[in-house]
């Protein structure tokens, strides 16, 4: 599935309103003011950046909360326009590398991948499950929920009634949980859904999660994959500048590896990279987050197969 020529389309999403901390709308910024665009350039890729994503009229919209659910309209419109953008890209042939912004906008980019891909299937590297709906979430964070919402687990409100539920419960995987919910949990158990916690990496090692998680999703590695990471599935000590750390979390090389293997598959048809968050730590720290992140999507793009 890998476009050849290789071309990749940079989408720019500085979006925070799927969690509460501001900064993370600066963090797709970051990443391509590090000189992300060369880098992949450098690696053989064409690379298309049309600007960050301007949601302007969106951030002004009047959006008080359904429920405890907190700016639901504006979650919703942005990613929708963010849904259309990665669905356009891929339609030309290209790579979508989507960079957030908070994890919310994952909503938008695997539908728009599953518009252009039916039958992809999605690898979510995260501390969280993502997985809350309206009536389990207890922060009311968007960000908290996108997953729940690409399977159509809880399809009751009318703001979001364009997320079509095209995602099925066994075509995702998760690796790197280590803070998931009692309700998420549930909703893993019920539905049968694959995750592997740092609880399996410890215990298998990083190849073999990998591969039982393709074997899972992918078993004979002719699907397309969507690659949706957040850097906090990454250690604190590695990835610093995010919005909900969370001890325990990958190494800096089993983050690397998870990418690698992507890329090996032949598979990868999109990316995300999400929650890189350069207003929440110190210089040094955002710096190291902001390289990590750039490091993470060149392995992703095939930086460091021999
Ligand atoms: N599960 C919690 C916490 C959380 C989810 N995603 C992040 N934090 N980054 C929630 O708010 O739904
Ligand atoms: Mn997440
Ligand atoms: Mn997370």
């Amino acid at each position: 599935f890998l476009p050849d020529p290789k071309r990749v389309a940079i989408v720019g999403c500085p979006f925070s309103g799927g969690q509460p901390k501001p900064g993370v709308d600066k963090g797709p910024i970051h990443l391509v003011e590090a000189g992300l665009p060369d880098q992949l350039r450098e690696l053989g890729w064409e690379v298309t950046f049309d600007g960050h994503h301007q949601f302007e009229e969106i951030s002004t919209l009047d959006d008080p909360p359904i429920g405890i659910l907190k700016n639901p309209r504006q979650v919703s419109k942005v990613c929708e326009a963010v849904a259309k953008t990665v669905e356009g890209h891929a339609k030309d042939g290209q790579l979508p590398l989507t960079l957030g912004g908070d994890h919310s906008l994952a909503m938008g980019t695997i539908s728009g991948t599953l518009s252009q891909y039916p039958n992809a299937c999605v690898v979510w590297i995260d501390a969280h499950a993502d997985i809350n709906t309206a009536s389990t979430t207890e922060s009311g964070n968007i960000h908290g929920m996108p997953v729940s919402f690409l399977l159509g687990l809880d399809a009751t409100i009318p703001e979001f009634a364009w997320v079509k539920p095209k995602l099925t419960t066994d075509r995702i995987v998760y690796i790197g949980l280590r803070d998931v919910d009692a309700g998420e949990k549930r909703i893993l158990r019920e539905n049968g859904i694959k995750a592997f916690s740092m609880h399996e990496v410890d215990k298998y090692g990083i190849g073999k999660v990998v591969e039982m998680a393709l074997d899972h999703v992918n078993p004979k590695r002719d699907l397309p994959i969507h690659l949706s990471f957040d850097v906090d599935a990454l250690d604190p000590t590695v990835a610093p500048s995010t919005g909900t750390p969370v001890r325990g979390g990958l190494t800096f090389r089993e983050g690397h590896y998870i990418c690698e293997a992507i890329y090996e598959t032949g598979c990868l048809v999109a990316l995300d990279l999400m929650e890189v968050n350069p207003s929440l730590a110190d210089a040094e720290a955002v710096k190291q987050t902001v390289a990590v992140g750039c490091s993470l999507v060149r392995s992703a793009l095939g930086e460091t197969l021999l």
